[in-house]
């Protein structure tokens, strides 16, 4: 269940939040699959509420996080249709790209959602907990049966595992999962996408949930689908789980010793470090995965930030995002670069307030992504993934597959540089001085094109700007910290 399933040599995922599944198909046939990208998660495929001009606050309109409030376990979301999700999964695949489908059993829509139907057209009355599409009734859910302790009914005591998962989630109506026609429905719906074809899922809201329980629906999944894996591959899981050490009664070990479970501590320490360096320099980065993580290499699904924390939901926290393009670039390359659990880069949109939804037109559908000459996304899509540094690194991550770090060399402040084994080396520069040193990179002799400024083409051989010399295994690096790009990146595949 740990792992991801991806295709041999691919070793990082990219969410892509709110892209339509028609767009995503593009994607991978067009950029993902080139550039080597293993997999892509998606933002949840099941039926789920239309919020719009709700009685609380008329100015919410088809905000992103409809998205997390299920109806039915129909595949038919704002995203697009059960037909559209197939194609896309298809030609992912097809192209060496695994889907990881997000998907929510822990809870249904809000109690506030009164009657109402969902995204494929089908009733629900949440007032009354009835969901005939799935079909759920009063007596599958926590609350009305009196097993949340919490009084008002809502997750409001993060010091009681009992008050975490058997209650409502900001008023989302809290399934019982102890009950096996529950497991049953939530198996029900993971096995419809795994038979379509997807490589695992981003399990939401696992913390509120029993392990126990999560582990009855994890042995009911189907093996993935021979037409695109192995005979006999289980899917990769990989939970939602925000343990930031701050001493609540549900941690995330009780989760990581049957799927990956998300780190939301290595986010926050490599943001730290590149952000404003503080008392984590970049030179104490050698050791990180020893420290500055939750979760140990095989066990973590890491990020940055996530489609919560970059807008202050799930607690948000001091992390880089997008907004600081300069740190960010250099906080994801690191990330990219360093051997430590499996890797999701996050892909946005542009917004200014918190529950904004995707780019839309004026009957809110969403309007595709658009791409400039040098690969980068137009309009209000961000697409960080197809950023100069971020879409290089990905590549370079497969090039050093498992060779270890080695040649590090640091100022002992905010400047760093390491190989991968003899395949690939990077230098990272945070500091008010430049990089300029003659330094070991252990690569073979030869003229590489640095990825950090320039593009390489594997066709021609070309690189379309500046390019470095490997002599006896040294490189002159020069990497000006006023740069936008403060790295220094080459490997063995980008050779001129
Ligand atoms: C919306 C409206 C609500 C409305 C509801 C029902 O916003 O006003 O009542 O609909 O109509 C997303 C949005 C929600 C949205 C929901 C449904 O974020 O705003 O509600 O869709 O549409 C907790 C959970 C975690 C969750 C996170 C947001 O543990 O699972 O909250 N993330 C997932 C998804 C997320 C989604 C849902 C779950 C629901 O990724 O997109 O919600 O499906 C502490 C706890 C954390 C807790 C946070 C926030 O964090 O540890 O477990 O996350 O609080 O409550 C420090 C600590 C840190 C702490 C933090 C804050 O940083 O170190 O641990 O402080 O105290």
């Amino acid at each position: 269940y740990k792992n991801p399933n991806t295709v041999d040599g691919r070793t990082a995922m990219v969410h892509l939040f709110e892209w339509p599944w028609a767009a995503i198909a593009n994607e991978c046939e067009t950029f993902l699959g080139p550039y080597g990208f293993g997999g892509v998660q998606i933002s949840p495929p099941y039926e789920h509420r239309v919020i719009f001009s709700p009685e609380w606050d008329t100015d919410v309109k088809r905000p992103w996080y409809e998205a997390y409030q299920p109806i039915s376990y129909k595949l038919h979301s704002r995203r697009g249709t059960r037909e559209d999700l197939i194609d896309m999964v298809q030609r992912c695949n097809n192209v060496g790209v695994r889907i990881y489908a997000d998907v929510v059993f822990n809870h249904m829509c809000g109690g506030d959602a009164g009657v109402n139907y969902g995204t494929a057209g089908s009733y629900a009355d949440a007032g009354n907990y009835n969901f005939p599409e799935v079909p759920y009734t009063r007596h599958q859910f926590n609350v009305p049966k009196g097993t949340c302790p919490s009084g008002d009914g809502e997750v409001n005591n993060y010091q009681d595992a009992y008050n975490v998962r058997n209650c409502n989630l900001v008023g989302l109506l809290d399934l019982d999962t102890s009950l096996e026609s529950v497991q049953q429905s939530a198996a029900d719906y993971l096995n419809d996408l795994i038979n379509i074809g997807v490589a695992g899922f981003r399990v939401d809201t696992a913390k509120h949930m029993w392990p126990n329980h999560i582990q009855a629906v994890m042995a009911k999944l189907d093996n993935l689908n021979t037409a695109f894996f192995p005979a006999n591959t289980r899917p990769f899981i990989a939970l939602e789980v925000i343990d930031q050490n701050s001493g609540e009664a549900v941690t995330a070990d009780e989760y990581s010793s049957f799927a990956r479970v998300t780190d939301f501590i290595y986010g926050s320490t490599v943001s730290e470090v590149f952000r404003d360096g503080g008392s984590n320099k970049i030179a104490n980065m050698q050791s990180f995965g020893s420290w500055g993580v939750k979760l140990s290499d095989p066990d973590g699904l890491v990020f940055i930030d996530n489609h919560d924390n970059q807008r202050g939901h799930g607690g948000g926290g001091r992390l880089l995002t997008h907004k600081d393009p300069k740190f960010y670039k250099l906080a994801v390359a690191y990330m990219l670069s360093w051997p430590h659990g499996f890797p999701r880069v996050m892909s946005s949109y542009s917004f200014s307030l918190d529950w904004e939804g995707p780019p839309h037109d004026g009957e809110f559908n969403i309007i595709l992504p658009t791409f400039n000459s040098d690969e980068t996304c137009s309009g209000n899509w961000i697409c960080e993934h197809r950023w100069r540094v971020i879409r290089h690194m990905i590549q370079w991550r497969n090039v050093a597959g498992n060779e270890p770090v080695q040649n590090w060399w640091s100022n002992g402040y905010q400047q760093a540089a390491y190989s991968r084994g003899n395949k690939a080396f990077i230098a990272l520069n945070r500091d008010y001085s430049p990089i300029n040193d003659n330094l070991y990179t252990g690569l073979p002799d030869g003229t590489y094109c640095n990825l950090a400024r320039s593009d390489f083409n594997p066709t021609t051989g070309a690189c379309s700007g500046e390019t470095a010399t490997v002599s006896g295994g040294y490189a002159s690096v020069y990497v000006d910290n006023n740069s936008d790009d403060p790295l220094f990146i080459i490997h063995v595949g980008a050779m001129v």
